[in-house]
């Protein structure tokens, strides 16, 4: 199992052809702006630093490679859906996407959404995007603190029945709920 004991912030990259140079395999992180992509790496790696680190003009524009464990690179994408830019970025997002999925080192796909809410039509255009890639995904509803009992049957129901997608782990990246399972998911994929 990876521990995830060793983390480092690579480089940020445009595309995946300026990916860094050691050839591992990549789990790529994606979710609405805001999500807690970042929040999540960090609890992962257990430094409250570290996706910060990274951060610069233009940070959210580009793939953001950590390497961990010397075993494989945690990308952390850009989050889309974002009211300010709107449809644009989206499309830049997909764009983006697209050609970073023809990614021969990509592992898997850490998808996080947000468990206050059902999944957006931008959540499902992308959920929809994976699905068809048949690449394997973790879908991670987060900032369930937020929730009482009956809100997390919600979201339960709504992912489950609703969005017919089994599996997927409720996660809070402030309390720490969900992330060994998170990081033993990681593992099994890789
Ligand atoms: N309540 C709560 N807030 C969270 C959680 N995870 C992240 N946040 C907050 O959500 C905001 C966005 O987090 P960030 O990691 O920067 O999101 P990103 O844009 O997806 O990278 C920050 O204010 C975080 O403190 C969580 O599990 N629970
Ligand atoms: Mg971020």
């Amino acid at each position: 199992m990876i521990n995830f004991a060793k983390a480092k912030f690579i480089k940020s990259a445009p595309t995946y052809a300026e990916k860094p140079e050691k050839n591992l395999k990549e789990v790529v992180f994606v979710g609405k702006s805001n999500v807690g992509k970042s929040s999540l790496i960090n609890a992962l790696v257990n430094n409250k630093k570290m996706a910060f680190t990274s951060s610069k003009p233009g940070y959210t524009k580009l793939l953001n490679y950590f390497e961990i464990d010397e075993k494989f690179y945690l990308v952390d994408a850009p989050g889309y859906g974002y009211t300010a830019s709107g449809a644009k970025h989206l499309d830049n997002f997909s764009k983006m996407m697209e050609t970073y999925f023809d990614n021969p080192s990509l592992a898997g796909v850490v998808f996080i959404v947000d468990s206050r809410h059902k999944m957006s039509n931008d959540d499902k255009d992308f959920y929809e995007f994976v699905k068809d890639k048949d690449i394997p995904f973790i879908l991670i509803a987060n900032k369930c603190d937020k929730l009482n009992q009956s809100e997390k049957a919600q979201i339960k129901k709504h992912i489950q029945i609703e969005m017919g997608i089994e599996n997927f782990i409720l996660a809070s990246t402030l309390s720490k709920v969900g992330i060994d399972e998170i990081k033993a998911k990681i593992s099994q994929i890789l």
